[in-house]
């Protein structure tokens, strides 16, 4: 009988504030058909979680969850309470300071020993603000890469995932050491 390879799975949960584009995102960098799962706790959310699962090679497996402000908090205690590594991208809507400050908040919520990578979505648009100027807004510590994207046509969202997945295997991760320009945007 033919032995299945043995993989590594990691989580990535994606966060942001409501039609930032969190569902969008997932279904586009996931290589599974579009689907929600199972609400850990159907008493107390409004709607089912994005998930989706991209493979980044034949021996690591990320599976991907979407979360946002209106979450319950049982969603986010089940996906940041587990046993594999997780690694989160806060998705922000460059074309929406008006959320900027919701964003900020999601931020917060995580902890500081959590892989972390800001997505600023909706690049496409005309009025999408500058990487830049996101990150001064948002004050974000230089150490967190600022990537753009955008859901819609493609460009940049497995970029995103994949710089998180190298913070993920490498958790003393120093982007001094890399030298690659976080402002770049990704096509
Ligand atoms: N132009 C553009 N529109 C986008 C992009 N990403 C998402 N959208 C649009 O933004 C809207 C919200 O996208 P969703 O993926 O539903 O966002 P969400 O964060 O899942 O929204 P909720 O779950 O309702 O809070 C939709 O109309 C999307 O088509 C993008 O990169 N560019
Ligand atoms: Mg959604």
């Amino acid at each position: 009988m033919a032995v299945e390879p043995a993989f590594r799975k990691y989580i990535v949960v994606v966060l942001g504030s409501s039609q930032s584009g969190v569902s969008e995102f997932i279904k586009r960098v996931s290589e599974l058909p579009p689907q929600t799962m199972p609400d850990p706790n159907p008493s107390d959310t409004l709607k089912p979680l994005d998930y989706g699962r991209l493979s980044v090679d034949a021996g690591n497996i990320i599976y991907l969850y979407g979360l946002s402000e209106e979450s319950p908090l049982s969603a986010w205690t089940f996906l940041f309470d587990r046993e594999d590594p997780v690694g989160v991208v806060t998705l922000v809507d460059s074309t929406r300071p008006a959320s900027f400050s919701i964003d900020k908040a999601l931020i917060n919520n995580v902890d500081d020993d959590i892989p972390f990578v800001i997505a600023a979505n909706k690049r496409d648009c005309a009025n999408a603000w500058e990487l830049d100027a996101i990150r001064v807004a948002l004050n974000i510590d230089r150490q967190i890469p600022v990537i753009g994207c955008s859901a819609r046509t493609g460009a940049g969202v497995r970029h995103v995932i994949l710089t998180l997945f190298d913070r993920l295997i490498t958790p003393d991760y120093n982007v001094e050491d890399e030298g690659y320009d976080y402002t770049d945007f990704a096509t």
